[in-house]
């Protein structure tokens, strides 16, 4: 089985039990999320294996992500605990059509907590792909020095590299994004973006344009509602979404993202990475809560018509 490491934050997710703007919001209900351990999870259910580096609160929203994360068959051995500081917590807002709008209690994160002399030299031994997400660059500051370390021992051994800019504006400016994720570019082997976050972070650049300068073999925009495309060097393939009733997109795009990397690493063409990842956002959209709709290999096979559905 290919295996992947990612780090990052995860939280405690309060998601709303109606929708509307969060005052009027009486009650909610607990569950788990993270840009990064959501893609964790996703790749795991796809019959992958992956390491979360991660530092959470010895706490007992702590212990409830650790446990959750165990749960999904995730290696924990690389999240570190602190009673220094609360895991992060965040209220969700759920508009009509789906979509969601996010409220931190994270500041700080217990990633504070996490400095470049915690990554061991041999974390990446036995990976093959790291997957970084601008979440993780946007919550601490020092988180891209250890960003970078990581992505340097990737280098050194050869492993592809994944890179979702999952630009929060809540947790920093857009001047601050643009300059962090300029280090990590030229790095990546895989951008994978949306296209309102691609607009923003390159002001009216082509993709052509950005692709060259970065040397980056594929950007993959996602598009929401419109589904996917990809770019190569040489190529383009578009992909339309499958047609959903969204109940709540967060998360749909670290979905996408686990299918993209799991067909990437298999082999798979690229239309078929498409239909797999669009698949797989779509089944997330569709369920209210971060990850709780992240397929398993057979229930994604089955949503885009590969498999039969026996439910009786
Ligand atoms: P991101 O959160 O990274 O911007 P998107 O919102 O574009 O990601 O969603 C990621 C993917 O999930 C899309 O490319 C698509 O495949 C799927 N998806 C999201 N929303 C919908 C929807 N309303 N209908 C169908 N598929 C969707
Ligand atoms: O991509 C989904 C994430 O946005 C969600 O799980 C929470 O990590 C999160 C964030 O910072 O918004």
């Amino acid at each position: 089985n290919k295996r992947i490491a990612t780090i990052g934050d995860a939280m405690v997710v309060f998601n709303p039990s109606k929708t509307g703007p969060l005052r009027f919001v009486p009650s909610f209900e607990r569950a788990v999320g993270g840009a990064e351990l959501n893609f964790a999870i996703g790749v795991t259910r796809l019959d992958m294996e992956a390491k979360w580096i991660s530092c959470i609160g010895d706490d007992e929203f702590g212990k409830l992500i650790y446990n959750f994360a165990r749960g999904e068959g995730i290696d924990v051995s690389h999240v570190l605990r602190t009673p220094h500081i609360p895991t992060s917590i965040y209220f969700k807002e759920i508009r009509e059509d789906g979509a969601g709008k996010s409220f931190y209690y994270r500041n700080p994160s217990p990633l504070l907590e996490l400095t470049e002399d915690c990554i061991d030299e041999s974390v990446l031994d036995d990976v093959d792909l790291l997957h970084i997400s601008g979440v993780y660059l946007a919550v601490c500051k020092h988180n891209i020095q250890v960003a970078l370390k990581l992505i340097a021992l990737a280098q050194a051994k050869n492993i592809p590299i994944s890179f979702d800019p999952n630009l929060r504006l809540k947790l920093w400016t857009i001047e601050d994004a643009r300059a962090v994720y300029e280090k990590v570019y030229p790095s990546i082997n895989l951008l994978l973006t949306g296209q309102d976050e691609f607009e923003l972070l390159f002001e009216g650049r082509t993709v052509k344009d950005v692709q060259e300068s970065y040397k980056i073999d594929e950007i993959i925009v996602k598009k929401g509602e419109q589904g996917a495309t990809v770019y190569t060097t040489t190529e383009q393939h578009d992909r339309e979404a499958f047609s959903i009733r969204a109940i709540d997109t967060v998360g749909a795009g670290d979905a996408f993202d686990a299918a993209y990397v799991y067909s990437y690493l298999n082999g798979y063409d690229i239309p078929e990475r498409l239909r797999l990842a669009n698949g797989a956002g779509a089944l997330v959209a569709m369920i209210k809560g971060d990850n709780e709709g992240l397929p398993s290999l057979q229930e994604l096979r089955q949503f885009i018509g590969d498999e039969k559905l026996i439910e009786r």
